[in-house]
């Protein structure tokens, strides 16, 4: 009871100092001319209104990583392997996207506050590319798996997927980086990234010029690549493109981990 009956005296304590307060406050309040008053109430409301609505249209960061390529060129084995640690051997032909969403293998010991990245191994079957589409817009990064090994008579067909993808609108205008990664280097016979970027870059170039013929009899919603009269190099284009190696089979995958990290900060 002794307790309630200080609270009692201490509330009745505030309401005397605010009736004294509010007493002095009135007069001065009085004295504003009044359009200083309205001009003062206005930017305190709406100086509130706009503290109160930015946490709203802030864009949360996203946390997707777009693994794609051409069928068999190891992103499935590559998934496997950021996410557990291993290769789950005997991988098929993916017929549905594989998603999750997991701290990288190698992070799983660290302390502190890690993110979560949500990866995506979207399948390299032709029928099922569209699905790329579906996963563009919300990616914070996308790597591009080619096969290091049988990249010769592959590269037309993984230049042609990976021009798709450089002049995808979501692509251009948020400017998603992109990692060319060339998997597969545990074996001696394979090709090197600097061959490989070399290869798709005269490749892309070709396709670049035969597309600007059709585009200019059927106006293309697309966007156009690189810079006209200049050979094309990935350095030409809007968004970051970095090429990299791995092997997802022996667990050499170090730089595609930090292109992740560097993309989806911890
Ligand atoms: N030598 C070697 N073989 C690999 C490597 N990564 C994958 N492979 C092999 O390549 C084959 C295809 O690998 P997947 O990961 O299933 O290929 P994918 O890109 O997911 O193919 P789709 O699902 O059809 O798009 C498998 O037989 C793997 O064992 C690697 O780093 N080195
Ligand atoms: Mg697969």
């Amino acid at each position: 009871m002794d307790g309630v009956e200080q609270l009692k005296v201490q509330i009745e304590k505030w309401i005397d100092q605010s009736h004294q307060f509010l007493v002095q406050f009135i007069p001065y309040v009085q004295q504003i001319p009044p359009l200083q008053l309205y001009v003062a109430i206005v930017v305190l409301a709406f100086t509130v209104l706009i503290l109160l609505l930015v946490p709203l249209f802030k864009r949360k960061k996203s946390n997707t990583i777009v693994l794609s390529g051409l069928s068999g060129s190891g992103k499935t084995v590559l998934f496997y392997q950021l996410r557990d640690g291993s290769h789950h051997q005997g991988t098929v032909t993916s017929m549905e996207p594989n998603e999750g969403t997991f701290i990288l293998h190698s992070e799983t010991s660290k302390k502190g506050k890690i993110k979560h990245v949500h990866l995506v191994d979207v399948p390299g079957h032709s029928r099922l590319r569209p699905k790329l589409e579906e996963f563009l817009p919300q990616a914070a990064g996308l790597v591009f798996v080619v096969d290091a090994l049988d990249f010769l008579p592959n590269c037309r067909e993984a230049s042609e997927y990976l021009y798709e993808i450089l002049t995808n609108a979501s692509v251009v205008k948020k400017k998603i980086p992109v990692l060319l990664l060339c998997n597969k280097t545990d074996k001696v016979t394979a090709h090197t990234k600097d061959f490989i970027r070399k290869q798709m870059e005269k490749e892309i170039d070709k396709l670049r010029q035969s597309r600007s013929v059709i585009s200019s009899a059927d106006i293309a919603s697309d966007f156009s690549l690189g810079e006209s009269g200049v050979a094309f190099i990935f350095s030409q284009c809007q968004n970051r493109v970095t090429v990299a190696e791995a092997s997802g089979l022996t667990g050499d995958i170090s730089q595609v981990e930090e292109f992740i990290r560097e993309y989806v900060k911890p």
